[in-house]
């Protein structure tokens, strides 16, 4: 398996096989079955292009009151937990003793993405967010600790394992656009992206 590391970002190439890549689209199934995906505004009242929903002890949401971790679905139910293939995925690729507390799912429809931003809503800084893609390519932008300055580019890919970890965890990142059709994992198409997180 091939590890390629841009600006501090470890991108683990297929890092899921095709067997764990159904299996886990089979636990987020279930999982936005128990917490159906929403599409939130941002805090400047526009909608975002992605829908989302979350497992663990905390989900991250996002309206005019601004972003952060919410302890329920928008539509008051529990989070579920956070099924046990995606947290060996955590286990494997850091090797940390602590388990993620948060499992944010994000769901890309054609012509979706995700403008730069920085993951500073969790409490220590010092745990890392791994994420999961499944389903179509997207293309993923890497920029600075602050905003603007030049950027680098990769296509993440199904089965694609990236740790935002160490000097890296503050970085700009983004999803710029997704090749909508690439991949047949997921039966209407579209991308799946799974952050795992330690927010408190
Ligand atoms: C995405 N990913 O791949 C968006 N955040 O759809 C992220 O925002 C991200 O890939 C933190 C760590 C890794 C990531
Ligand atoms: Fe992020």
């Amino acid at each position: 398996m091939t590890c390629l590391e841009m600006r501090g970002f470890q991108i683990w190439k297929g890092y899921l096989d095709v067997a764990t890549q159904e299996a886990v689209v089979a636990v987020v199934r279930q999982l936005v079955l128990a917490a159906p995906l929403f599409q939130p505004d941002t805090p400047y009242g526009r909608p975002m292009s992605v829908r989302m929903t979350s497992a663990g002890s905390f989900g991250w949401h996002s309206d005019q009151r601004g972003y952060r971790y919410i302890s329920r679905h928008p539509d008051g139910m529990e989070w579920p937990a956070i099924p046990k293939k995606i947290l060996a995925i955590w286990d494997r690729v850091t090797r940390l003793e602590r388990p993620p507390d948060c499992c944010l799912v994000n769901w890309y429809g054609e012509g979706a993405r995700m403008g730069l931003h920085q993951d500073r809503d969790e409490a220590d800084f010092s745990w890392p967010v791994v994420s999961v893609s499944l389903g179509d390519d997207g293309l993923f932008r890497i920029g600075n600790r602050t905003r603007g300055g030049k950027t680098e580019s990769v296509w993440l890919a199904s089965g694609d394992v990236v740790v935002m970890g160490g000097d890296a965890r503050l970085t700009y990142h983004g999803i710029d656009r997704i090749r909508f059709g690439s991949s047949r994992l997921l039966s209407r198409g579209g991308r799946l992206n799974l952050t795992l997180r330690v927010v408190t």
